[in-house]
């Protein structure tokens, strides 16, 4: 065959020289680099295998983190957590989505949209800058293709805080992560974990398609012996809650459901106090979940599994930090799937509510420092 291109000699190909020069090149700096990520980045969890792969991600590419969840600052080195207020804590991982995957940019949209304010709250009266010490401590390093493994290095980096005595907060991430959250927190506590939980599904089946999903955290989390799930309250539940075994597990472990028509009908006010009664009853602390897709899609499109006739945007900011006002453990925020979002509204929500919660806890003297 006459083509008026030369003959393909193996040795002579760019991809060959390729291979070659690759061995040429130095690779000091990078040892340096990953001993300083290494010492920042802290130990992964025991399951690891590559043991270069640390706890928390210091590398700044990929999908996770591009600058602090404002007003904190990037704490680089992660052995310096202690003595802060709040650590931001980015758990990118959505592999435990069954339908529209893409909540791993849940945490850099949540970051990049608390961008255009500064801390200052003025309903609540407080700036965040003066009353608490706030670091970003960038990503868990999650592992894409295995959950557990995934779970295992979220809730060592949750431990890591709960131990150093670090207020958390967790952008999410599916809610596949809710459960290594409490695992990760729950022997830090002595007493009885109450969850008050925000979504339009139940989450409680024990596995989906085979293994753990975002659709069995609080199955798995209300196993742990000091998450028990008569303390686990469930609101904005219904139209879609998810398959049948989830209601089933909630009746038989007795979890409690407010669907928007309890809502409807008793209001908001009543709802938290109901909720703050469950949550804390017999209980020491209470972690919030808020799985975003509680709000309705006109609100809150950009997320995996969205279900209409959920709360308005101003509706959850209110329950939210009502329900905080008693003071909190930790909260997350889950299932921000920014590749489905409009204007990043649904990134704005997320990264408000948590700001407003921060504002309850700071004005009801439950966090930081009073003035
Ligand atoms: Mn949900």
């Amino acid at each position: 065959m006459t083509t008026g291109h030369p003959a393909i000699q193996r040795a002579e190909t760019h991809g060959t020289w390729i291979q070659q020069a690759e061995q040429q090149i130095d690779t000091k700096r990078a040892k340096e680099e990953l001993e300083r990520m290494r010492a920042f980045g802290l130990e992964p969890a025991e399951s690891i295998r590559d043991r270069n792969i640390t706890l928390f991600n210091r590398v700044p590419v990929g999908y996770g983190h591009f600058g602090p969840f404002n007003p904190a600052r990037f704490l680089e080195d992660m052995r310096e957590l202690g003595g802060q207020d709040v650590v931001f804590i980015g758990a990118p991982y959505d592999g435990g989505t069954g339908f529209r995957s893409g909540a791993r940019y849940g945490p850099q949209g949540m970051r990049s949209m608390s961008g255009m304010q500064r801390g200052f709250l003025p309903d609540f009266g407080v700036d965040l800058k003066e009353s608490l010490t706030m670091v970003d401590a960038g990503d868990v390093t999650v592992i894409p293709g295995n959950l557990e493994k995934s779970f295992d290095q979220i809730a060592k980096a949750l431990s890591y805080a709960a131990e150093r005595a670090v207020f958390p907060v967790v952008l999410g991430g599916d809610h596949s992560i809710g459960y290594p959250d409490v695992r990760g927190i729950a022997p830090y506590i002595d007493g009885n974990i109450g969850i008050i939980h925000f979504d339009r599904h139940a989450d409680t089946a024990e596995y989906g398609l085979d293994e753990r999903s975002h659709g069995t955290p609080f199955f798995h989390a209300t196993n742990i012996p000091n998450a028990p799930p008569a303390n686990l309250v469930q609101i904005g539940i219904g139209r879609s809650t998810g398959p049948r075994p989830m209601v089933r597990n909630a009746r038989e472990r007795g979890t409690t459901f407010i669907t928007m028509r309890d809502v409807e009908r008793f209001g908001l006010d009543r709802v938290v106090e109901y909720a703050l009664e469950v949550a804390w009853h017999n209980a020491k602390a209470v972690w919030i979940s808020l799985d975003i897709d509680v709000v309705d899609p006109a609100f809150a499109p950009g997320t995996g599994s969205p279900v209409p006739g959920g709360f308005t945007s101003r509706e959850i900011l209110r329950l939210v930090s009502d329900v905080a006002k008693e003071g909190i453990l930790g909260m997350e925020v889950v299932e921000v799937a920014p590749p489905y979002d409009s204007s990043d509204v649904t990134s704005l929500l997320g990264a408000w509510a948590i700001l407003e919660v921060l504002g309850t806890l700071v004005q009801a003297r439950k966090l930081g420092r009073v003035l």
